[in-house]
């Protein structure tokens, strides 16, 4: 049963609760999903604000197209400083997804371009539908990605492919972006959202401790070196197997009362 969230966002977003889950819908269609300022300070307020009880966040757009990035149309006359700030505002907020509460799936489709690739990239779990193309229009707008597209798109689909985007303005089919691993579901038109959901609702039941860890662990180990890779792993493994919950899931598995791991 779905139900409203209790948080204050700008019209561009809508929210609501589907147990516990989180959903948050790009809501701005008749600009493509375009992200002004209003809706990145929304995404962080969001994403900082999901309450007890919510184990995993769905985002999804709403119309033909997932995201067309920036607005540019509020690229004004920004100086450097007002630059830097800008971009520092959307580093905090997707950094506010990678590094929240709760994983991440996202569900895309249509145009997921600049920003919203950017967007996209934050995300804990990728779903494309067989609409979704992937571009960086920056290189040929006279700008750069600013959202944090740097740090995280090259360590999904590589520097070579990336530069490649940037420079000649080539843009990637949704099955092109599953080869490359920058999505790792792709359904049908219009199958995005329930996918995502089973995803979503699947991960919201995995013990907190794992997820955690797979937030927040994984990906800082994955970058250091692997000395130090290893003895991370060790604690964060001993941390996740003293906990009850942990316990409790190794319990029902030997007492066969657990489901096996079976081909999906
Ligand atoms: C916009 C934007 C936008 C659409 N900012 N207004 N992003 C881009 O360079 C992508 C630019 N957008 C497009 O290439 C196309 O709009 C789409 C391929 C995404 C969709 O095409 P279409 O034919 O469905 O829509 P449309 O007719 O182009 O757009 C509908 C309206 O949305 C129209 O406004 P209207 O007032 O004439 O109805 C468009 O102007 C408006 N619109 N996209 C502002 N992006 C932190 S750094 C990140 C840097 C970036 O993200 S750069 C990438 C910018």
């Amino acid at each position: 049963m779905a139900n409203r969230l209790d948080i204050t966002l700008p019209a561009s977003l809508a929210a609501e609760r589907q147990g516990a889950i989180a959903i948050l819908r790009l809501a701005r269609p008749g600009k493509r999903n375009a992200f002004n300022d209003e809706t990145i300070l929304g995404i962080e307020t969001f994403f900082t604000s999901l309450p007890d009880g919510i184990g995993a966040v769905l985002l999804h757009g709403e119309g033909e197209h997932f995201s067309a990035g920036l607005d540019l149309s509020e690229l004004k006359e920004r100086d450097v400083t007002q630059g830097i700030a800008h971009s520092g505002l959307w580093h905090r907020a997707f950094g506010k997804i990678q590094f929240g509460k709760v994983p991440v799936v996202a569900v895309l489709h249509g145009a997921v371009v600049g920003g919203g690739l950017e967007l996209a990239a934050s995300a804990h779990v990728r779903v494309a539908e067989r609409s979704a193309y992937y571009a960086l229009p920056e290189g040929s707008r006279g700008i750069y990605v600013g959202g944090g597209g740097s740090v995280r798109l090259p360590r999904l689909i590589g520097v070579a492919r990336m530069t490649d985007m940037m420079l000649t303005g080539r843009t990637y089919s949704a099955e092109e972006g599953q080869a490359m691993g920058l999505t790792t579901y792709l359904v049908e038109q219009g199958r995005g959202f329930a996918k995502g959901l089973e995803l979503a609702t699947h991960i919201a039941g995995n013990a907190p401790l794992t997820n955690f860890a797979v937030m927040q662990a994984l990906p800082r180990i994955a970058e250091m070196d692997p000395a130090g890779g290893y003895e991370m792993e060790a604690l964060m493994s001993a941390i996740a197997q003293a906990d009850g919950e942990a316990k409790k899931r190794l319990k029902e598995f030997l007492e066969k009362r657990a489901p096996k791991v079976t081909r999906s």
